[in-house]
C-alpha cells in the first residue's frame, strides 16, 4: 500500500529538512495546498534546537510572550506560559503541543539524518539520501536546518584520554547529568556557558570556567508570569503581533522619544537614568535604551561603561571583576547574554575563572584541561563553544545542483544567497532563515513565519502559474549579498569575532552571515520581488521556454 505522502510512482511534492519550528510550521502550511510533503528529522521528536540544547539552565533569551507561533489565534491564546523567559523543557512541551494539535507527526520521519541532497535536471527533481542510505525524491527541497543546529567544539588533543565525562551544550543527554560532588571545567563563556553556570555551581562540588572572551551579560529578571499580565497580553496579541511583524526586531519595546536618540547626544544624567531604567526592564530591553549602539562607537563606549560598571558593583573580588569586565569587542556585536545571577555565581566559594587570554586551553589530559602550563584536574568538561552558525548545518548536507555544482564549492568564500531563501544553481531548493537573511537578529519566529508563508505563496503562485522551477538568477544573488555585506560594513558587526561574522570557527570565512538590516526592511525587499512576479527569479515551465523576472 502507497504512504498517503508519496505518489504512485513514489515522488513527493516537498521534502522539508528538519522538524523544528520552521520545519513544522512549513508543514502546516503545504498541507493547507494539499501538497505530498514529508519532514525528515535528524532528532527523535520535534523541536530542532531546543530538543537538542538540553543544558542547565537552557532558556530562551527573547521573552515568552512574544516567542511563539502567532499563526493560530486559538493556540495562542489557550497555551499558557509559565515564566516570563520559558526554559527550555517548556519550550519543547510547546513544540510538542503544536505537533500534537496539528496532527504534524504523521507525516515527520525521525531519527533520520539527511547527508545528501541532489537535484536532478532531467526530471526536475531533487533527490535526498540520508545517513541510513534511504532516498527520497520530490520536486521542491526546503532547507529548514536551524542557524543553531551545528555544534563546534575545538579540536583539542587528548579528550579521547580523558577519564572523565565531557558534554556540549548543544548536544546534552536526555537524562541529564549529575554534577553533585564533582568537579566541573567550563569551556566558553557566551550565552550557554552564561546561563548554564550558575546552576551548575549550585550542586557541583568545584566549577572552573575557562574564559577566552569575557561577553556582556545583561540580566533577564525572569520570574513566574502573572496570569494576569499573560492575559492583558493576549487580549491585545493581534496587535502586538502586528507591531511585532513590522518592527525591525520583530520584539516589541516600549519606545519614546529619548530611546530614538543617539547616546552619546544625550546629557550625562538623563543617559544614566535610561540606562538605569532599561537595566532594570531586563534583557534586550538594555541594548534598546537608545538608537544607536551598533552603529556608534562613542554611544557603544558608553554602553559598554555602564555595564563594566554594574559588573564591578556584583563581584565582590575587584580583580575577579576585572576579569570579567569584557573589552575586547563593541557591546552588542556578539549577541548579549541574558542571564539569572551569572556575575553573583563567582563569588561562590566553589567557583573558579581561568583567564585564558595570555594562556589558552591547549590540551585534555587524562585528569582534566591543560591551559598554559597549568593543569586544572575536572572530573567534568562542559563545551560551551558554540555552533558552525547558520551555514553549519546546511554544508553538512552535500547539496548539489544543476550540473552537480556543489553548494560546499560555491560557498568556499563565504555563503551568498538571494534574500537568504533561495540560490543560483539551486533550482526548486529553499532554505527557511537561511544566510542573507535578518533571522539571528531578530525574533525568530518572527522571521520563521514571515520565510514559511513566502515561501508558501512562492509555490502557491508558481502552481497557478504552471511553472515547474524556481531559480535566483546569479544576477540577482550578487545584488544581495552585495547589499547584505554594504548594510553590515556601515555598523561595529566586523569589529568582534563573532559567530555573526564566522569567526568563530577556524578556516570559516569571514564575512556577514545574517542582514543587520533588520526584519521590516527585510520584508519589504521580500515582498516587493514577490509583487513583481517573483523578480530575480528565473521561472521555468517545463514543456515551455524560461522567464527571467
Ligand atoms: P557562543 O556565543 O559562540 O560562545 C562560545 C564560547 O566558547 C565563547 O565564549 C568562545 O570564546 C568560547 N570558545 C570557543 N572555542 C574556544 C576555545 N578553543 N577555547 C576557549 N574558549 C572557546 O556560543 P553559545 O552556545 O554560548 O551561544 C550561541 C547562541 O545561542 C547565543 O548567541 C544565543 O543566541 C543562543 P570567544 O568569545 O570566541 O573568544
Amino acid at each position: 500500500m502507497l504512504k498517503k505522502s508519496e505518489s504512485a510512482d513514489g515522488v513527493l511534492d516537498v521534502i522539508i529538512v528538519g522538524a523544528g519550528f520552521s520545519g513544522m510550521y512549513m508543514l502546516h502550511r503545504l498541507r493547507q495546498m494539499d501538497l505530498r510533503v514529508k519532514v525528515l528529522e535528524a532528532g527523535g521528536d520535534v523541536g530542532g534546537t531546543w530538543y537538542w540544547n538540553r543544558y542547565p539552565g537552557a532558556r530562551c533569551d527573547v521573552e515568552s510572550m512574544s516567542y511563539s507561533y502567532s499563526f493560530d489565534d486559538d493556540l495562542q491564546q489557550e497555551w499558557e506560559w509559565k515564566e516570563r523567559y520559558a526554559p527550555q523543557p517548556e519550550i519543547l512541551d510547546y513544540a510538542s503541543h503544536v505537533a500534537d494539535r496539528f496532527d504534524l507527526r504523521r507525516d515527520i520521519q525521525f531519527d533520520t539524518r539527511v547527508a545528501g541532497a541532489t537535484y536532478d535536471e532531467a526530471a526536475n527533481l531533487w533527490h535526498i539520501e540520508t545517513e541510513g542510505g534511504e532516498r527520497y525524491s520530490a520536486k521542491y527541497c526546503i532547507m529548514a536546518t536551524g542557524c543553531l543546529s551545528a555544534p563546534r567544539k575545538p579540536d583539542l588533543p587528548g579528550l579521547d584520554a580523558f577519564r572523565g565525562e565531557w558534554f556540549h551544550t548543544g548536544l546534552w543527554p536526555h537524562d541529564g547529568v549529575d554534577f553533585e560532588g564533582r568537579r566541573v571545567g567550563v569551556i566558553g563563556t557566551g550565552s550557554s556557558a552564561i546561563q548554564s553556570i550558575p546552576v551548575i555551581a549550585e550542586t557541583a562540588d568545584h566549577v572552573t570556567v575557562f574564559q577566552r572572551t569575557a561577553h556582556y551579560s545583561v540580566p533577564a529578571w525572569n520570574g513566574p508570569l502573572d496570569p494576569e499580565v499573560q492575559n492583558a497580553y493576549k487580549a491585545k496579541y493581534a496587535e502586538y503581533r502586528q507591531r511585532m511583524k513590522t518592527s525591525e526586531s520583530g520584539i516589541l519595546y516600549d519606545t519614546h522619544e529619548i530611546n530614538l536618540k543617539s547616546a552619546a547626544a544625550v546629557p550625562q544624567d538623563l543617559r544614566q537614568e535610561q540606562f538605569e531604567l532599561r537595566w532594570k526592564q531586563g534583557g534586550f530591553n538594555f541594548q534598546n535604551t537608545f538608537a544607536d549602539v551598533t552603529s556608534n562607537q562613542e554611544s557603544n563606549d558608553l554602553y559598554a561603561e555602564f555595564v563594566r560598571n554594574k559588573i564591578r558593583r556584583m563581584v565582590d573580588d575587584p580583580d575577579l571583576a576585572e576579569k570579567l569586565c569584557p573589552t575586547d569587542f563593541p557591546i552588542a556585536t556578539k549577541r548579549l547574554c541574558v542571564d539569572t545571577n551569572y556575575y553573583a555565581t563567582y563569588n561562590r566559594d566553589n567557583v573558579t575563572l581561568v583567564d585564558l587570554k595570555t594562556s589558552p586551553v591547549t590540551r585534555i589530559t587524562p585528569d582534566g584541561i591543560q591551559a598554559g602550563d597549568t593543569q586544572y584536574d575536572v572530573d567534568l568538561i562542559v563545551f560551551a563553544t558554540g555552533f558552525d552558525a547558520v551555514t553549519g548545518a546546511l554544508l553538512k548536507i552535500d547539496i548539489r545542483g544543476r550540473a552537480e555544482r556543489s553548494l560546499r564549492d560555491e560557498w568556499e568564500g563565504g555563503p551568498r544567497t538571494y534574500l537568504g531563501l533561495a540560490m543560483a544553481g539551486f533550482p526548486n531548493l529553499f532554505t527557511i532563515t537561511g544566510p542573507g537573511s535578518p533571522s539571528i537578529f531578530t525574533n525568530m519566529f518572527v522571521s520563521i513565519e514571515q520565510h514559511v508563508d513566502w515561501i508558501t505563496d512562492c509555490l502557491r503562485y508558481m502552481a497557478t502559474e504552471g511553472y515547474d522551477t524556481a531559480e535566483a538568477t546569479e544576477d540577482a544573488q550578487d545584488k544581495w549579498a552585495r547589499h547584505v555585506r554594504e548594510v553590515g560594513e556601515k555598523t561595529l558587526y566586523p569589529k568582534a569575532n563573532s559567530w555573526y561574522m564566522g569567526a568563530n570557527v577556524p578556516g570559516k570565512p569571514r564575512v556577514f552571515l545574517a542582514f543587520v538590516a533588520g526584519h521590516k526592511t527585510y520584508t519589504q525587499a521580500c515582498d516587493e520581488v514577490a509583487a513583481n512576479g517573483y523578480e530575480g527569479f528565473t521561472l521555468t515551465r517545463a514543456a515551455a521556454s524560461a522567464v527571467t523576472l
